[in-house]
């Protein structure tokens, strides 16, 4: 079997994971990803019991129980390039042994859940709302560095899009979410397609002060209509987080708590109060079907 070379996956003198600072047994089979550090502990709050904090960089994890439920909850940071060291640091700590440097015979399939903030692109999704990400239409380039095997469904919504954007511009990608998390989750609560950018001002159709090069991404983001299915918001992780979900065998979730509707533009009065709302919400829901 192919020995894993030491620089391809650096461990700590502890043992531990390089960016993550985890052992292997740290990582329970449902992880809640969120992208503020400090949402971590907003999370745990709600464990039972605790067992263990561990944290490097922005990178914090608490892992615990809600009764007999074991739970992660760990901070990425912001943006996809996180995300490729998140995933990949978490499959390496259950799929492969690092004494030995090789991949497990048995592969562990992770529930991963993203609980972040959004903003909505069309002018009916209310404010305060939740909304689940079915697909993700990725501007990020995260995945044109992996090798990804489409649906049928999935390659049309990527045609789709590119016939929509202008020529030469952007490079999309495409990406679900894990089908039977999706649908463990997903009952009873709005979905919709996401699309993830590559930075919060002009890759999201925001103007300040330098001059964007694409005025009118967000027109065609709201126009958008592949079958019926409108893209609803935009946010910086979910692509990733489900390119790399399939292309490592996890089922992942993005559940996006929409503080700002761009089309109307206003932003959450009470952002704080209504993000421990759905953390309630989809810990109950977690425990209960996932
Ligand atoms: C931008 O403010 C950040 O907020 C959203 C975006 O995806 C990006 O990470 O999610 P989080 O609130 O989970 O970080």
């Amino acid at each position: 079997m192919n020995r894993i070379a030491e620089t391809d996956l650096i461990l700590n003198a502890d043992g531990s994971i390089y960016h993550l600072n985890l052992c292997p047994g740290d990582v329970a089979d449902t992880v809640i990803t969120v992208g503020d550090p400090d949402r971590v502990s907003e999370v745990s709050k709600y464990f039972d019991h605790i067992e263990l904090k561990k944290g490097k960089r922005e990178f914090i994890t608490h892992t615990g129980t809600i009764g007999t439920k074991r739970l992660t909850v760990i901070s990425t940071g912001i943006g996809t390039d996180n995300i490729d060291i998140v995933f990949n640091e978490l499959d390496a700590l259950v799929n492969i042994d690092l004494a030995a440097r090789t991949v497990n015979r048995t592969l562990r399939s992770l529930n991963i859940i993203r609980i972040g903030t959004s903003g909505a692109v069309q002018a009916d999704i209310e404010l305060d709302s939740l909304l689940l990400s079915s697909a993700a239409i990725g501007l990020d380039p995260l995945m044109h560095y992996y090798q990804q095997i489409l649906t049928g469904d999935e390659h049309s919504l990527l045609s789709a899009f590119n016939a929509a954007l202008p020529k030469s511009t952007l490079l999309p990608y495409v990406a679900s979410a894990g089908r039977q998390l999706l649908a463990a989750l997903g009952k009873d609560e709005r979905q919709g397609i996401t699309v993830t950018a590559p930075g919060f001002y002009s890759p999201q159709g925001r103007q300040i002060r330098a001059a964007t090069i694409v005025p009118q991404l967000m027109d065609i983001v709201r126009q958008f209509n592949f079958n019926g299915q409108r893209i609803t918001n935009l946010e910086m992780e979910t692509s990733g987080i489900y390119g790399l979900a399939a292309a490592l065998g996890h089922q992942a979730v993005s559940c996006n708590v929409i503080l700002a509707n761009r089309a109307t533009q206003v932003f959450s009065k009470q952002p704080v109060r209504v993000m421990d709302y759905y953390i309630r919400h989809l810990l109950e829901k977690i425990v209960a079907t996932v």
